[in-house]
């Protein structure tokens, strides 16, 4: 597991430098993205092609050649920012490495979480761009299964290019980050398997921080933030069933149930506060608080120009994001973060700003979840009250397993029990019955195009128990059934998606 942002032209001090430079003669872009993006001035409003290139009638020689050239240089004339589209062999300013795979993580208060990871972490890491950059992302497939990327803060295609990553295989994008934001990445492989990678874990934040135009308060204040938190508001799910219901589990900020009430984070009175928050979902609303402070500007999905003034709360679905700038009142004390939707605040999305004047700012909070190394998670799950896992039925170190991992026994009158398959998960996972009694396993996933993991498609085969059995292949709202006459435990898996793992125990007859 590695994370590599590399600088390619030229260390990050100078690259500043020149930037302060370009904004003070009115070109405001960063690196390489203002050698090549130099011909355009930029102002408030925009990007301003300038009248040199317009005269000359080209365009950025970066694009000699495109194939859609009468697109770009419309683009270039327009007072948006253009598209995120530069030739994929163009010389980055910025690579971000990461491996998508599977893992487990801890989720903290005695919980192991076994599913999807990148860079062995829930989130992922927080890759921080400047507008105008040419950034480019590597992604690495760790794991043993095929996974890819979608990469929110580019306006160009990305999975034409991290689609269908398979184990061992890296693949990359190339794209200029010109739109400033607060963004959502995650594992994109396609078909059924873009949603249920994400809710499995696998998702991080991309910030786009604008080179045109300060944050307001930052402008007002003269300097920029004392204390900047990158915070990611993400469910986790003990299955796929529950994933696709949207029942979540727990509810956490940057990997950890309570991580900044257990660590808080730390500030001085006075300070001047910018979150960049992301609520990641994937399925519920969240209404982010902080008890004690009204905001002095917000930003929707973190764009300078899309501010409001004042505010108690934040709205955010899935996938929505704000920049959030306060000052700290000259009072020392414990402001609490909360989604005041107090459900999700109740299962671990709740921490605390801690405000004393010793505090040690300037100081960043980034949102990607804790480090652990193997030996520390070995320490975790020894001691672990639960392991979550989606689509396992787990077996061993789950003395008290969630509502999903709790074994449903049916009786010796029932003569056929349903197993669904929702979300990538057989459920109930673990099931009880007498020998004889008929067990139907019916398919509840929608998304059935494609095949492989790439499909909703499924089936159940043992791989362990007293005799073999094995559905067929069940599309969307099909059904197949086996009837059991050997007692005994039987484990059983999809083949399409062999991590899929349920539990069947069939009893003798009474
Ligand atoms: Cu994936």
């Amino acid at each position: 597991m590695y994370v590599k942002k590399a600088v390619r032209s030229g260390d990050r001090g100078a690259r500043m430098d020149r930037r302060d430079f370009l904004r003070s003669s009115g070109l405001a872009l960063g690196g390489a993205a203002a050698g090549v993006l130099g011909s355009r001035l930029a102002t408030e409003e925009g990007f301003i092609h300038s009248a040199r290139a317009s005269a000359a009638g080209g365009v950025d020689p970066m694009f000699d050649g495109a194939d859609f050239i009468d697109i770009i240089e419309r683009d270039e004339g327009l007072s948006i920012p253009p598209t995120s589209f530069v030739p994929q062999d163009t010389e980055p300013d910025q690579v971000f490495a990461i491996g998508f795979g599977e893992g487990r993580t801890y989720l903290g208060e005695g919980v192991m979480y076994d599913g999807f990871v990148i860079d062995g972490r829930i989130p992922g890491p927080t890759l921080i761009a400047e507008q105008g950059e040419i950034v480019r992302m590597e992604i690495t497939n760790t794991g043993d299964i095929p996974h890819g990327a979608s990469i929110h803060a580019a306006d160009t295609q990305t999975s034409k290019y991290l689609g269908e990553i398979g184990p061992g295989e890296t693949k990359s994008v190339t794209f200029r980050a010109a739109m400033p934001g607060v963004y959502m990445y995650h594992c994109a492989p396609g078909g059924h398997a873009i949603p249920m990678h994400t809710m499995f874990g696998q998702y991080g934040m991309i910030v786009v921080r604008p080179a045109q135009q300060p944050y307001r308060l930052e402008a007002e204040l003269g300097h920029g933030p004392d204390v900047e938190l990158f915070l990611l508001q993400h469910e986790v799910y003990a299955s796929g069933a529950e994933a696709v219901e949207g029942t979540a589990q727990y509810v956490a900020f940057n990997g950890q149930i309570f991580r900044y009430l257990l660590d808080p984070v730390q500030a001085r009175p006075g300070d001047y506060v910018r979150i960049n928050f992301l609520n990641v979902g994937p399925n519920q609303l969240s209404t982010f608080h902080l008890v004690g402070i009204l905001w002095d500007y917000v930003y929707w999905q973190g764009h300078p120009e899309a501010w409001m003034p004042g505010g108690q709360t934040v709205t955010a679905g899935p996938s929505d994001s704000w920049v959030i700038e306060f000052r700290v009142p000259p009072d020392e004390g414990t402001y609490l973060m909360v989604d005041h939707s107090f459900g999700a605040a109740s299962m671990g999305a709740i921490g605390a700003l801690v405000c004393t004047a010793d505090a040690e700012t300037p100081a960043t909070v980034k949102a990607e979840g804790p480090e652990h190394t193997a030996e520390e998670l070995d320490a975790f799950a020894a001691e672990a009250k639960r392991t979550l896992s989606p689509y396992v039925a787990p077996s061993a170190n789950n003395p008290n397993p969630a509502r999903a991992d709790r074994k449903v026994r049916w009786g010796d009158d029932t003569e056929e029990v349903i197993i669904e398959i929702r979300g990538n998960t057989f459920s109930p996972k673990v099931v009880e019955v007498a020998a004889g009694t008929q067990v139907t396993w019916v398919n509840e996933d929608a998304l059935t195009f494609l095949h492989g993991e790439y499909s909703g498609a499924h089936n159940a085969v043992t791989t362990a128990g007293p005799v073999s059995f094995a559905t067929r292949m069940l599309g969307h709202a099909e059904s197949d059934s086996v009837v059991v006459d050997e007692p005994g435990e039987y484990t059983y898996i999809c083949a399409p998606h062999p991590y899929m793992v349920g539990r069947l125990i069939v009893r003798e007859r009474a």
